[in-house]
């Protein structure tokens, strides 16, 4: 912080929120609604975890002993070291009901979670959850215990205290109560006819991140001294941590009961504990499945077509992703402008403090809040709860600054910052992501159009885009401004190192689409096709949005305009259009004459080290840079293409080429035919966007082929037969990937459709639903 001569401190404008009124604070996301949503599985980066959408609030969460390679290893932060044979949620519906099932070498577990909220109830209601572990083989040869691990944390650091029930006296079953200003009292039981034995330890720390380290610690002291595999039922003075351990022989069923109210009327805790345990638990979660069942079929109409295998996915890809919503609390790391003057001791300025709702891409990998990403997972998630999905949208536009910048990834808090290197957290001012949350917005307004959605969502979502107006605005303003290029109506993603020597091809995270091949020289000349197509998209949406709101003032045509403009289709084609390759293509400072090469670096006193750098053989010109992938089908996306247009046909040949994007398994992200196709960018960085397959621009591209099906054209009966086959293709591959390793995946190979990357990514992924489905914008 400066210091003006007023002697007060000064924000950097970089972290000024924008000044406008808060979405989150609109009456909709208060009362029932924000009640409904306290407690919930929000920590999606552990196998099993319950917190409240509070900053500091009670957690819960269960480890559990496992074996890997003859040694105990604990399972609590979802590793795929641990090398679960699957895990996921097979149902949940984000809000009160979830099953997950997680298979543990020839152990399965099982948790369900449910809430329930009655009269007497705390804030946010009362939940349960049931863990059951099962196993194939036989009771005989199940000689072994099975440890879990089932804690309760205060995350602000208030003590928690010990309950009688980890006395092992069957009819004090608490194992923990405390008191808390948001629920009251509040007791958590443990309910259990099965015979087990239960030790704990209490810790005091607010490095609750580091609990799995702490726990086992703990079991190995024990296991020094003692020769037992047993916590060692002594705390430290007044904890904030609680860890009960649950030793049983399978099978096996626990059933942790949480339940609150200041009432202080003991009774009735133990009248909702019993009902929220046993017979009663298995109907109401019996219930809960069925009314998910039905609420599925409703929402998405699944065609019979379909094998039942196919169907399993569908539900898991839904359950997976509402499962993996998730609630984060802190404060991003800023790159303080190059440009800016603000001296900081650290190399880095704080956000301020904010929460984020959030469906995250991968519980193991990356879980927490990415910006593009987000757009797509609430395609999918609008469709089954339109309140969740302007819950988690107002969030987004919530963590908007003053200049009307989003940060693309949301790393909140010690948890989260523990799961990402160094290099990946801080979050560059100057750079953009694409405004995918446009999708789901125009999506609403094309269903407000059809007249789908009842009265009062209607209102709602009106009231919504009301006061998210203004931020909306900005958000496109903020683009249109920093983002655009030398000329008119040409636009480049800002960003891109012109300095390094070190890339095939410097990358472009602010895209979406890293290592997708660009001008090998980064410029300011540049025009990227698809921010181009995003731009067009972003004015139509907002175009619309103003026409709904009835605010066809002259900003409204102002979008209007911008709109025609950057969908002319001559404009378009003179900027992008190479007519000898007949494809769409990024114009800027190029050359295809690049490679990389083994370098020895000679050191004073020191061995020379080999190093992979960068050769140019020719100098870069100003040109269009022929890579046909994804990009270059971004005009194709954006239905900017008349159907009568022959360029139309030339589209679907490179679609339906094998040579160019065509795979049994889905369309590759860059044509065989390309000079980067399945190049390492460095020694370290295997091909990402190069040829890999990816579900949310196929999703995009399917959904282009099915409305050019629709419209009359000479191309029509072509991009059926196309649109039918990728369709085929992508749910046959997505299936037997699932069938085979138990996941989905973050991106698939192209050569054998073999899952690739990250491994259960439920994030764009879960598209797959949609595409079963057919859900697509049709407006
Ligand atoms: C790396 C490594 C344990 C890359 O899905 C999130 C993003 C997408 O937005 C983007 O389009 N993924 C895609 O190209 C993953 C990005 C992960 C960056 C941080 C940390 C941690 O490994």
């Amino acid at each position: 912080y400066l210091i003006n001569p007023a002697e007060e401190p000064v924000i950097p404008r970089v972290v000024t929120p924008f000044p406008a009124p808060k979405l989150m604070e609109l009456s909709m996301f208060q009362g029932e609604h924000k009640e409904s949503l306290y407690w919930g599985t929000y920590r999606p980066h552990v196998y099993f975890g319950v917190r409240a959408r509070t900053p500091l609030s009670l957690l819960t969460g269960l480890m559990w002993l496992g074996v890997n390679d003859g040694r105990y290893s604990m399972r609590h932060v979802c590793q795929n070291s641990d090398e679960l044979k699957t895990y996921g949620w097979t149902h949940h519906n984000g809000r009160d009901y979830g099953h997950q099932v997680l298979v543990d070498q020839e152990f399965t577990l099982t948790t369900s979670f449910l809430k329930y909220k009655e009269k007497d109830s705390g804030y946010g209601g009362d939940w349960a959850v049931r863990i059951e572990a099962q196993s194939d083989k036989h009771s005989e040869e199940m000689s072994e215990l099975v440890h879990l691990f089932f804690y309760v944390a205060d995350e602000g650091g208030a003590a928690i205290d010990l309950g009688g029930g980890v006395m092992n006296i069957r009819d004090d079953s608490i194992l923990a109560f405390g008191s808390r200003d948001d629920v009251g009292n509040w007791q958590l039981h443990l309910g259990s006819k099965d015979d087990r034995e239960i030790h704990y330890s209490g810790f005091k720390t607010l490095h609750i991140h580091n609990l799995s380290d702490l726990v086992i610690a703990n079991l190995g002291t024990q296991a020094r001294k003692f020769n037992r595999l047993q916590l060692s039922d002594t705390s430290d003075h007044s904890p904030n941590i609680l860890v009960f351990q649950i030793s049983a022989r399978i099978p096996f069923r626990a059933d942790v009961v949480f339940v609150s109210g200041s009432s202080g009327h003991n009774s009735r805790m133990e009248e909702r504990f019993r009902s929220l345990t046993g017979n009663s638990l298995t109907s109401r979660l019996n219930e809960k499945k069925n009314q998910f069942d039905d609420k599925f079929a409703r929402c998405f109409n699944i065609s019979d077509e379909l094998n039942p295998e196919a169907k399993v996915v569908s539900k898991a890809a839904l359950g997976n992703l509402l499962g993996g919503i998730g609630y984060f609390y802190g404060q991003s790391k800023i790159s303080p402008l190059p440009s800016s003057n603000v001296k900081l001791g650290d190399n880095f300025i704080s956000y301020w403090p904010a929460e984020l709702y959030t469906a995250v891409p991968s519980r193991p990998f990356f879980p927490r809040g990415f910006l593009w990403d987000e757009g797509f997972h609430q395609l999918l998630i609008w469709r089954w709860d339109v309140h969740i999905s302007l819950d988690i949208i107002g969030h987004w536009l919530d963590l908007m600054n003053i200049e009307g910048w989003i940060p693309r990834e949301q790393i909140l808090g010690a948890e989260a910052l523990s799961k990402v290197p160094a290099e990946f957290v801080l979050q560059y001012p100057s750079n953009a992501n694409p405004p995918t949350l446009f999708l789901v917005l125009r999506d609403m307004m094309c269903s407000i159009k059809k007249n789908q959605f009842a009265a009062t969502e209607r209102n709602e979502i009106s009231i919504f885009l009301d006061r998210a107006f203004i931020r909306l605005e900005a958000w496109f303003n903020w683009f249109n401004t920093t983002q655009s290029g030398k000329i008119a109506s040409s636009y480049f993603w800002h960003g891109r190192d012109n300095t390094t020597i070190k890339e095939l091809n410097p990358k472009t995270l602010s895209s979406g689409l890293d290592d997708y091949p660009r001008a090998s020289h980064p410029s300011e000349d540049e025009r990227h096709l698809d921010l181009r197509c995003w731009m067009q998209f972003a004015a139509d949406c907002m175009h619309s949005i103003s026409k709904f709101l009835e605010k066809e003032n002259e900003i409204g045509k102002e979008y209007g305009l911008t709109a025609k403009q950057l969908s002319d289709f001559d404009h378009l084609n003179k900027m992008h259009f190479d007519f000898t390759h007949g494809a769409y293509f990024d114009y800027g400072n190029h050359t295809e004459q690049v490679h990389l090469s083994w370098r020895l670096i000679e050191r004073a006193g020191e061995y020379p080290i080999r190093e992979l750098v960068r050769e140019v053989s020719e100098k870069p010109v100003l040109r269009l840079v022929p890579h046909v992938g994804y990009v270059s089908l971004f005009p194709f996306m954006g239905r900017l293409i008349p159907p009568d247009s022959w360029i139309l046909e030339k589209q679907l040949d490179l679609i339906s080429n094998g040579s160019t994007l065509w795979t049994n398994f889905g369309l590759r992200s860059l044509a065989k035919t390309s000079s980067l196709y399945m190049k390492r960018n460095t020694e370290h960085d295997p091909p990402y966007w190069r040829g890999p397959i990816w579900m949310n621009m196929n999703y995009l591209i399917l959904s282009s082929l099915n409305h050019y099906s629709k419209v009359d054209g000479p191309y029509r009966e072509t991009a059926k037969t196309v649109y039918t086959d990728l369709r085929d293709n992508l749910i046959r591959n997505v299936v037997r990937n699932y069938n085979q390793t138990g996941y989905l995946w973050e991106h698939y190979d192209q050569k054998k459709g073999k899952g690739k990357g990250a491994r259960l990514f439920t994030g764009w992924t879960s598209l797959v639903l949609l595409i079963m489905a057919e859900a697509y914008n049709e407006c």
